[in-house]
C-alpha cells in the first residue's frame, strides 16, 4: 500500500498501462490531475492543444497509427462536448481512446446547483458516448478503474472508454494498492465453427473477403488467406491496407461491387458488412460468413452461415491451418484480376483531376508513410484509388465521416509514430475546423505534412445543389484565409502549389523537413461526381 492522491493514482496506473503521452487541455477541475503529469513529466509527457477537440483527435489518431490505447484529458460540461465528435468518432471506429473528465465537486454532482462547467448527467452522457464509463470517487478506486477501462477497451470490440473525478476527489490522498494492468480476458476459438468455415470456403467456387478496420491487425493472414482461396480482398475506408494493394487480388470500391454480385460464399473480416449486405443486396446463392469481434454486429443483417466471434488474427490462424484439407485445386485469378483492375481503371479515369493530384501525393509518400483522410473530393476519390501497402496507414474517418476530423488525427499519428511521415489532406472547408491546432504543431515540433485543396466552397455540397437542387447554391460558398500567410503566422513552414508537378515538388521538400510543420495549398476547382463509384444500386436481391 502506497500513500497516493487520486490523481497520482491514476497518472501511475497510465503509466503501468504503457501509456507514453497524455494529449489535454488544463483547467481549474483537473489541477490535481495537471500536477500529478507534473510530477511524471519525463515518462508520460503532456501535449496540451488549443481546443479540446484537438486533444481527442490526437489521441485518436495516435491510437489508430500505433494499435494501442491512447489518453486525453479535459475539464467537464463545455470541455467534455467539445470533444464529442472525436469520441463518438473513435467510437464507430472502435478505437481505445481513454476520456479522463473532470466533474463539479463530489457531494454535489446531480444537484444542479450552477457550478463552473456542470452538465446534466454527465456519466450519463459518458455512458452513451462509451461502452465503459466510471466515476473515480476515491484514491483507492482509481488504479482497478483504469484498469477495467483498459481492459474494456481491448476486450469484444475495442473502442473508447471514460473515467470522470470530482475536482475534489483528484486530490484526497489514500491508501493505493496494487497498480498493474489486468490480466487479457481468456478467449476460446469455436473449432466446430472454423471447421465449418473451412469446410464451407474450401468448397467454394467465387469466394470474396471484405475487411473493415477489424482487420488491420490480420493482415498477414488475410494475405495467407486470400492466395490459398484466390480470393479477391474488398477494402474501403477502413479496410484499405489489409491486402496490398501491389496484389492483383486486393479491390475497393465498385470492383468490390462486380465481385460481392459473383460470389458464392463471402467471408467478412472485422467489417459491419453495412454497405454490402444493405445496398448491394442479398440472396440465397451467397453463403456469409463472419468474424468479428462483436457477436450482435456479426448477426445484424442476416444470420450468417458461419459466426467466429473473436479477434481476426487467432481465428484466421486457425483457418489456415484447417483449409488445405478442405481446399478445392484453384487456378490462379492473377491474370483475370489484373485485367479487370485495368478496366475499371479506365472507368475512373472520370476522376481525372482527383487522380492526378493524387498520384503526385502517393509518389512523394514512403511505402509506410501513413495518409490521413478527409470528406474532401481528394479523399472521396483516394478511398477508391490511393494505392495502399501496409496496414495502418490509411486512416479514414468510417461511417462517421466527420468532416474536419482530419488535421488533428492526423496531428497525433504524426506525434506518435515519428519515424514515418503522415500525410494529412484536407478541404478548405474541413481544414479550418482545427487549423488552429497548428500551434499545436509548432509547440511540440510535429512535423505533420497538410495539403489543403481548396475551391472556396464545401465543394461537395455545391455540387449536390448545382445536380440535385436547380443550382439553388446555399451555405456552400467560402471566403477563405490566404493560407499560405496563415500558415506562416504560425512559424510553419507553407507553399502554394498551382499544378500536380508542382504538388510533387513541394511535397519532397516538405518530407525532408522533419523540422517543422508544412501546410501546402492546391488551388482547385469543381471536381467530377464520386457518387456513381460509391453509392451504387444493389447487384443481387
Ligand atoms: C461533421 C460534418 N459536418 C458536415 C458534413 C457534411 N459535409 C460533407 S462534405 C462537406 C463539404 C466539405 O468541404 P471541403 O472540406 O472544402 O471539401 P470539398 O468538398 O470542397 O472538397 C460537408 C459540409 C460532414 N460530413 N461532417
Ligand atoms: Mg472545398
Amino acid at each position: 500500500m502506497h500513500q497516493m492522491t487520486t490523481a497520482e493514482a491514476t497518472v501511475a496506473a497510465l503509466i503501468a498501462h504503457g501509456i507514453d503521452a497524455v494529449y489535454a487541455l488544463p483547467g481549474t477541475h483537473s489541477d490535481h490531475l495537471f500536477d500529478a503529469l507534473y510530477k511524471q513529466k519525463d515518462q508520460l509527457p503532456t501535449i496540451h492543444t488549443r481546443h479540446e477537440q484537438g486533444a481527442a483527435y490526437m489521441a485518436l489518431g495516435a491510437a489508430l497509427a500505433t494499435a494501442k490505447p491512447q489518453v486525453y484529458a479535459v475539464v467537464p460540461g463545455p470541455g467534455l462536448l467539445n470533444t464529442g465528435a472525436a469520441l463518438l468518432t473513435a467510437y464507430g471506429m472502435n478505437a481505445p481512446v481513454l476520456a479522463l473528465i473532470g466533474q463539479i465537486p463530489h457531494a454535489d454532482i446531480g444537484r444542479g446547483v450552477g457550478h463552473l462547467h456542470e452538465i446534466r448527467d454527465q456519466s450519463g452522457i459518458l455512458a452513451r458516448l462509451t461502452d465503459f464509463s466510471a466515476r473515480v470517487a476515491n484514491p483507492g478506486e482509481a488504479a482497478r478503474l483504469v484498469a477495467e477501462a483498459f481492459q474494456a477497451m481491448r476486450a469484444g470490440r475495442p473502442g473508447p472508454a471514460a473515467l470522470e473525478c470530482a475536482i475534489d476527489v483528484w486530490g484526497q490522498r489514500g491508501d493505493v494498492g496494487a497498480i498493474a494492468p489486468l490480466r487479457p480476458p481468456e478467449s476460446s476459438i469455436d473449432e466446430d465453427a472454423v471447421v465449418a468455415a473451412a469446410r464451407c470456403l474450401g468448397a467454394s467456387r467465387r469466394p470474396l473477403i471484405v475487411c473493415g478496420g477489424g482487420a488491420q491487425d490480420a493482415s498477414e493472414e488475410v494475405t495467407l488467406l486470400s492466395e490459398m482461396l484466390q480470393a479477391p480482398v474488398l477494402g474501403y475506408r477502413r479496410g484499405r491496407g489489409v491486402l496490398d494493394s501491389r496484389n492483383p487480388l486486393s479491390v475497393t470500391l465498385p470492383l468490390g461491387r462486380l465481385l460481392w454480385g459473383e460470389a458464392d460464399v463471402a467471408l467478412g473480416v472485422g467489417t459491419r458488412l453495412q454497405m454490402p449486405q444493405q445496398a448491394w443486396g442479398l440472396d440465397d446463392d451467397l453463403a456469409i460468413i463472419r468474424i468479428d469481434a462483436d457477436p450482435q454486429q456479426a448477426a445484424r443483417f442476416r444470420e450468417p452461415a458461419v459466426a467466429l466471434i473473436g479477434d481476426a488474427k487467432p481465428i484466421l490462424r486457425r483457418l489456415l491451418d484447417l483449409l488445405p484439407a478442405h481446399n478445392r485445386l484453384r487456378e490462379s485469378r492473377k491474370e483475370e484480376m489484373l485485367e479487370r483492375q485495368a478496366r475499371m481503371r479506365t472507368q475512373l479515369a472520370k476522376l481525372a483531376p482527383q487522380i492526378a493530384l493524387l498520384e503526385a501525393m502517393r509518389a512523394e509518400l514512403p511505402e509506410d508513410g501513413i495518409y490521413v483522410d478527409e470528406v474532401t473530393q481528394l479523399g472521396f476519390a483516394a478511398r477508391l484509388t490511393w494505392p495502399v501497402y501496409k496496414p495502418r496507414t490509411f486512416l479514414s474517418p468510417g461511417y462517421q465521416d466527420n468532416l474536419g476530423w482530419g488535421f488533428a488525427t492526423a496531428l497525433g499519428a504524426q506525434h506518435a509514430r515519428r519515424d514515418v511521415p503522415v500525410l494529412a489532406i484536407s478541404g478548405d472547408g474541413g481544414f479550418l475546423y482545427t487549423a488552429n491546432e497548428l500551434a499545436t504543431a509548432m509547440h511540440h515540433r510535429i512535423p505533420l505534412v497538410t495539403v489543403v485543396f481548396s475551391d472556396g466552397a464545401f465543394g461537395n455540397v455545391r455540387r449536390i445543389q448545382e445536380e440535385r437542387y436547380g443550382n439553388r447554391l446555399i451555405a456552400c460558398d467560402l471566403t477563405n484565409p490566404d493560407f499560405v500567410r496563415y500558415a506562416e503566422s504560425f512559424g510553419a513552414a507553407a507553399e502554394r502549389a498551382g499544378s500536380p508537378e508542382q504538388l510533387r515538388a513541394a511535397l519532397r521538400r516538405a518530407f525532408a523537413n522533419r523540422a517543422q510543420p508544412t501546410v501546402i495549398e492546391v488551388p482547385v476547382g469543381p471536381m467530377p461526381s464520386p457518387w456513381e463509384f460509391i453509392h451504387m444500386p444493389a447487384v443481387r436481391n
